[in-house]
C-alpha cells in the first residue's frame, strides 16, 4: 500500500503546486464503529481534514457490514466518486488516497437512517457549486443501491439542488443570487 501510495505521490507531485515540497503523504485511519449497546454506527474521527495526495483507510471495528459510498452530489466536480465494497469482518480495510481539492461527503448505505456519515475535507472546504452535479443515470443507479435496503417511501434523497430549490420556493429572501 505504502508503495502504491508513493507512486501515486510521485506520479501527481508535478501537478500538485499547492502541495509544500518537503511533505511526504499521511495515511488517516478512520474507524468504522458499531456501538450495539447504544445502537449507534458511526465513522470516528467523523471528519478527516487532510490535504492532497493522503490516504484515509477505513478499518471495521466488528463483525458488521459496512460500506463508505459519495453522495452523487457529495464530492468535487472531476473528482472520483468513492464507492468500496462492504467490510464484512473485524478489522477489514479500505483505502483511497484523495488528489482533488475539496469536500467529500460519504455515509453507509445501510445504517444511513442511524445517521451514519463522515466527510473528507482534503485541501480546503468545496464551495457548493463545486461540487460535483449528478446525471439523471448516477441517480438512478444510486437509488436503485439504496433501493436495496429501503423503499421509495422509507427513504428519499434529495441532491444539493432540489434542496435549493425548495429553499428559494420559501418566502425567506436571501442575500445571494443563482447563477442560472
Ligand atoms: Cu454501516
Amino acid at each position: 500500500m505504502l508503495r502504491v501510495t508513493l507512486m501515486i505521490f510521485a506520479l501527481c507531485f508535478g501537478a500538485t503546486q499547492a502541495m509544500a515540497a518537503d511533505r511526504q503523504p499521511k495515511e488517516h485511519i478512520v474507524q468504522v464503529v458499531s456501538d450495539y449497546d447504544n445502537l449507534r454506527m458511526y465513522y470516528k474521527p467523523k471528519l478527516v481534514v487532510i490535504q492532497p495526495g493522503d490516504t484515509v483507510t477505513w478499518v471495521n471495528q466488528a463483525e458488521e457490514d459496512h460500506n463508505i459510498v459519495s453522495y452523487p452530489d457529495g464530492f468535487p466536480k472531476g473528482a472520483t466518486r468513492i464507492e468500496s465494497p462492504y467490510l464484512k469482518k473485524k478489522n477489514e480495510r479500505w483505502s483511497h488516497t484523495f488528489k482533488s481539492v475539496g469536500t467529500f461527503e460519504y455515509h453507509c448505505i445501510p445504517h444511513l437512517p442511524m445517521g451514519m456519515h463522515g466527510t473528507v475535507i482534503v485541501g480546503r472546504h468545496s464551495k457548493a457549486e463545486e461540487f460535483h452535479e449528478p446525471t439523471a443515470k448516477e441517480m438512478q443507479a444510486y437509488h436503485a443501491r439504496l433501493r436495496e435496503f429501503y423503499d421509495e417511501e422509507e427513504f428519499k434523497y434529495t441532491t444539493r439542488k432540489d434542496r435549493k430549490a425548495s429553499k428559494s420556493k420559501s418566502p425567506e429572501k436571501h442575500a445571494h443570487t443563482s447563477k442560472n
